[in-house]
Formats: structure tokens, C-alpha cells, sequence
């Protein structure tokens, strides 16, 4: 995003669980801090050092410690890029829980010190429940060798939840251990566009009893953000003259164990959407072909990308009721509009994408002549309250990072922030992991 600069004098790459305890034992005795990086995918200033901390890179401990076909668990290094391990395991027909668009670049243990969400959460849940175990290098330098292997393990405090989303602030992740779901035999999408953004609910509630078992994932663009992707390239998926004036998209993907059938469900969906007397679609398109599933998806994973090419970000990543939706996105965009901001000099573009399916928006701001202070304090802490009233989380999936921990106190309790820093003072009373992330 060109938004967070670093200030690291070094960055140390270790090879061996063993090699990143020395560096963690030097670094406690000596009290240097420590910003532990996965694959700098983040969208927090997560993995940035902003203290001239060193940075303590995973990238080169990227072996696939073992994987068992039969039970899908997958132990594997903390550098091993999701990608890497999607294809590791495909011959044995497996998937990896999670799948994002940053895939390419992103390592596991990154993902599950973020605690990432992304595309595939609608059907396989969190990590906090794909992640059997973890070891992890405590700020000490001792090793945590909790790489369990087992499914269930009821033995007292499951302190592996603790590292999932902790953003290295506790320790680091060096090794992890996941369960990876069966690949499913048929895999199709379709993607709709809508008159209005009132029928994205009653069209979840259509595609979840018709699709059943099969949905696994459900997907919303705005108008906004479908035009700026088909400018830059992506698409268009639809014929332009049966969209009309459709306010927003929906992806709906179905993995399944018999394509016929799944092609069948398909549809008579989109039959009975299209012919319903008030339907809730302009229109819609089931893929054809791998090709064409694939198009579809690149315009949803290639938003963010597009997002950069049109300026410069402000992101913010919310859960809120799926009520409440779009009307998130239209306060911020009256807001800037009220305050003078909105146009070439300001703000220009205001837009929504995200997993609807699992209640979180993305909502993206861009500043095409780059950031300013007044377009900052206009939308924070702006955003932050308008969240809170609908009772929802400042961080559905991106984490905390720098950039969010003075608005942690939105979607925490005083008590619960408490109890966060005491958890982080018994872990690391030097304060050398991560300092200045995730807590205020
Ligand atoms: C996604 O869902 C990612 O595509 C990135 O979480 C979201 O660009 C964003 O704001
Ligand atoms: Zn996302």
C-alpha cells in the first residue's frame, strides 16, 4: 500500500526452529525487539518494524515436515507459502482450509499468526479450528513444542489459540500443524448480479436452502468495485446490457462429490431465480468451464490489486449484521461528500467487497492523489464508531497490527484489553515481540 515504512537495521533469516531460539535468546538477553515476518502480505502494518526492531524472517524454513493421507494432517514449516502446500498435497487430493488471494506470497505461519480468513472460511471454519498445534519459539527463546497431531486432545489450556492471531506478539510461530479437508470432486461457480443491494439476503437465504451442503462460498462486490475491476481488466463476466443498472454481485461457489448433481442444484437455482415473477437478479452466469471458473474468481481475488492501480488505500476490514452491509459503505462515502472531501483532490472512490457469507465487509477508501491527515481524521474514528453501533468488530480477518490498536477498544472491553496485557506480560515482560502491535 506504500502506507507503512520499516525501519529495521537487519533482518535475520534462520533455516532451523533451533537457529530462531539462539536469536530470540541473544535478542532477550541484549532486550532488542523482534518483528517475526511471514510473507509481508498483511494489510495492518503487522510485519513492519517500527522501532528499528530487527526483523526475523520465516521464508527460509520452508519444509513440509509430513503430511498423512489418510487422516489430511499437514505438518509443515512456518515459511512453506500456501500455495507450496496447496500443491504439495493436491496429488493426495486434499485442500488447504484456507485459501486467499495472497496465496502466492503467504506463509502458513503468517496465516495462522494473523489468524486469516479468507475465501474459504464460509465451508471449513477458522483456523482456530483447522489448527491442531503449533511450536512456537516463546520470547525467552524456549522452544513450545505443541505440534499435536490429534484431532481431540482435551488435556487443559489450549494454548495454541493463543498464538492463532496473536501477530507474533507472544512468539513465533515456527511450525504448524493442519488439518487438510478432502478435495472435493466437482467444484462449479456462479455469479449474479443484483437490482439492489435488499435482495443480497433474501438471495443467501434462497442459495443456502437450495444449494444445501454443497455452498462453499458466497461472495459480494459492489457496483464500484465490479466496474473498477472490469476497467482493469478483470472481466467483464456479464453481458453489460443484462447487468443494467445492478447495484452489486454475488459469487456463489459449490464444492461437491458429483458434478451432475451439483451442475443440477446449480441449475434449477439460476432457472428459478431468473424466472421468478419478482426476481431478485438482473442476471447471472453458471461457468462453463475450468476457464471461466477461474475468470470469475480472479475478478474477486483481483480486486485488491486493482484497488492499488486506482491510488491509494484506506482499508478497512469490518464485520458487521449482514443488515447492516451497505449501509456502512454509503455513511462513509455521505460522510466525505459532507465534508468537502469526496473528488480529485480527496477521496474518490468509496467501495464494498468481501465475504458476506461470513458477515465481513471490506470496505476500501482511495485517495487517488495519495494519503492525507484530514482524509485520515475524517475517517477515523469515524468508521471505527459507526462499527461499534452496529455492534460489529473493527478486524474481521486482517488483524490488528500497528494501524488498529488504538481503535482495539471498539470491538474490546476494558476488561478484556486488561486481560490481553496481562496474558502479554506473563509471555513477554521484556517486551521485545512485536512491540507496538496489537496492543494500545
Ligand atoms: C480479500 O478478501 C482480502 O480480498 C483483501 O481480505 C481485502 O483488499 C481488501 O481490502
Ligand atoms: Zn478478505
Amino acid at each position: 500500500m506504500g502506507k507503512y515504512f520499516g525501519h529495521a537495521t537487519c533482518v535475520l533469516r534462520p533455516r532451523t526452529t533451533q537457529q530462531v531460539s539462539e536469536i530470540v535468546k541473544y535478542c532477550a538477553s541484549r532486550r532488542i525487539g523482534i518483528v517475526p515476518q511471514g510473507g509481508n502480505t498483511g494489510m495492518v502494518g503487522g510485519s513492519i518494524s517500527l522501532r528499528k526492531e530487527i526483523v526475523l524472517s520465516l521464508g527460509a524454513m520452508s519444509n513440509v515436515r509430513s503430511f498423512d493421507p489418510v487422516s489430511g494432517i499437514l505438518v509443515a514449516d512456518a515459511g512453506c507459502i500456501l500455495q507450496s502446500l496447496s500443491d504439495h498435497i493436491a496429488p493426495h487430493k486434499h485442500i488447504m482450509p484456507l485459501d486467499l488471494g495472497a496465496k502466492g506470497s503467504c506463509q502458513i505461519g503468517g496465516n495462522v499468526s494473523t489468524n486469516a480468513g479468507g475465501l474459504r472460511l464460509l465451508r471449513y471454519g477458522s483456523l482456530h479450528g483447522n489448527v491442531l498445534g503449533i511450536e512456537a519459539v516463546l520470547p525467552d527463546g524456549t522452544i513450545l513444542d505443541q505440534l499435536s497431531v490429534l484431532r481431540k486432545d482435551n488435556t487443559g489450556y489450549d494454548m495454541k489459540q493463543l498464538f492463532i492471531g496473536a501477530e507474533g506478539t507472544l512468539g513465533i510461530v515456527t511450525g504448524v500443524s493442519i488439518m487438510a479437508p478432502p478435495a472435493p470432486q466437482a467444484s462449479n461457480n456462479l455469479f449474479l448480479a443484483l437490482p439492489k443491494f435488499d435482495n443480497v439476503l433474501p438471495l443467501y437465504q434462497q442459495v443456502k436452502g437450495q444449494l444445501g451442503e454443497i455452498l462453499s462460498a458466497f461472495e459480494y462486490i459492489d457496483r464500484t468495485a465490479y466496474d473498477m475491476g472490469v476497467k482493469h481488466g478483470l472481466g467483464p463476466i456479464l453481458n453489460l446490457d443484462e447487468v443494467g443498472d445492478a447495484e452489486c454481485f454475488v459469487l456463489v461457489e459449490t464444492s461437491g462429490g458429483n458434478n451432475t448433481h451439483d451442475e443440477e442444484k446449480l441449475n434449477i437455482l439460476l432457472e428459478s431465480l431468473m424466472s421468478a415473477d419478482e426476481s431478485l437478479i438482473n442476471t447471472g452466469v453458471l461457468s462453463q468451464s475450468p476457464g471461466q471458473f477461474e475468470n470469475i474468481w480472479a475478478l474477486r481475488e483481483g480486486l485488491t490489486e486493482c484497488v492499488q492501480k486506482e491510488g491509494k488505500p484506506y482499508k478497512y476490514d469490518v464485520s458487521v449484521p449482514l443488515t447492516d452491509f451497505q449501509k456502512v459503505v454509503d455513511q462513509v462515502r455521505e460522510r466525505m461528500i459532507s465534508k468537502g472531501l469526496y473528488g480529485d483532490h480527496g477521496i474518490t472512490k468509496v467501495m464494498g467487497y468481501g465475504h458476506v457469507g461470513d458477515g465481513n465487509l471490506h470496505l476500501n477508501v482511495i485517495a487517488k492523489n495519495g494519503y492525507r491527515p484530514e482524509l485520515e481524521e475524517a475517517l477515523e474514528p469515524f468508521i471505527y464508531e459507526v462499527v461499534a453501533s452496529h455492534k460489529g468488530s473493527i478486524s474481521a480477518e486482517h488483524g490488528i497490527g500497528s494501524m488498529k490498536t488504538d481503535a482495539l477498544r471498539y470491538s474490546k472491553s476494558d476488561v478484556s484489553i486488561q486481560w490481553m496485557k496481562k496474558i502479554k506480560q506473563v509471555f513477554d515482560p521484556l517486551n521485545i515481540m512485536n512491540p507496538g502491535k496489537v496492543l494500545p
